[in-house]
């Protein structure tokens, strides 16, 4: 039991969400590994929604509202972390939710999918045996994918992806948009709008950009979008953060 007087408490309440998940086979052994370092790129950018961070879910709006078939690929760790914001902007948006996973196993589907039913989603895509096909080029179990979904999407958004699916999806001509706390990683570099934030923060400020947009202004927002800006800004806001602590 964590007391809320912890300074901590809700950081420390959030691992034991994703310890919970692991043992609901809802999250991989892995995905606390990948939790923790997120942690650690969260607590370098003094665990807010930055001005960059904040551009990239502008754009990110945009890029889903100007697409025509937007999917948003669900892991373990995002629908333990965020599942009634996520399923309340798949049902905004119209973008419909394919669960994808790099340790494939059937149980985590079947509990990552009556999960997110407990949270109102209605059409989940990546169960159905009979609609998987397989991205060329790659060679994780990512590469099995929805024909309904992620195969022919314009724009996949991924969240906490690693490097490889993100790199075939651009191959293939997609869209893609992610969510990761680290700058650097291949994931952050290849995306098109990468939103360097913790994914607990990002839909419902998703939401609110999404909702207010029309078409004209989501082309002009994209057109003035530039990722490689939005990455130098996070990095140097990370290397500049601390002297608040420390000065
Ligand atoms: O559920 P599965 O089987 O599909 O597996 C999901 C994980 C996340 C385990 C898998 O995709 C993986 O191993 O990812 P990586 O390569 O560790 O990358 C995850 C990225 O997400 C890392 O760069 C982390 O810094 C980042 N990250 C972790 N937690 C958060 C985060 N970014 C935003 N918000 C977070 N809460």
């Amino acid at each position: 039991m964590i007391p809320n007087s912890h300074p901590r408490a809700a950081s420390l309440n959030i691992r034991h969400k994703i310890i919970e998940g692991m043992h609901k086979h809802i999250v991989a052994e892995s995905g606390l590994i990948a939790h923790g370092r997120g942690e650690a790129f969260d607590y370098l950018l003094g665990e807010q929604t930055h001005h960059f961070a904040l551009a990239a879910i502008e754009a990110a709006a945009a890029m889903i509202k100007l697409s025509t078939h937007p999917i948003i690929s669900v892991n373990g760790n995002v629908s333990i972390l965020c599942p009634k914001e996520m399923v309340e902007f798949s049902k905004l948006s119209e973008a419909k939710l394919e669960i994808n996973l790099f340790y494939r196993r059937p149980e985590r589907y079947e509990a990552i999918k009556s999960h997110l039913e407990t949270f109102g989603a209605d059409e989940i895509l990546g169960i159905e045996e009979d609609a998987q096909v397989e991205l060329d080029g790659l060679e994780s179990y990512r590469r099995i994918v929805d024909k309904e979904g992620i195969y022919i999407a314009d724009t996949v958004f991924v969240p906490l992806e690693d490097g490889d699916r993100t790199e075939t999806l651009k191959r293939l001509n997609k869209n893609v948009i992610t969510v990761d706390l680290n700058p650097l990683s291949r994931t952050s570099l290849n995306a098109d709008i990468t939103i360097v934030d913790n994914i607990i923060r990002v839909f419902p400020l998703l939401q609110n950009f999404y909702k207010d947009m029309e078409a004209d202004s989501a082309r002009d927002i994209l057109s003035k979008y530039n990722n490689k800006a939005v990455l130098n800004q996070a990095m140097e806001t990370m290397s500049t953060e601390w002297k608040k602590k420390l000065n």
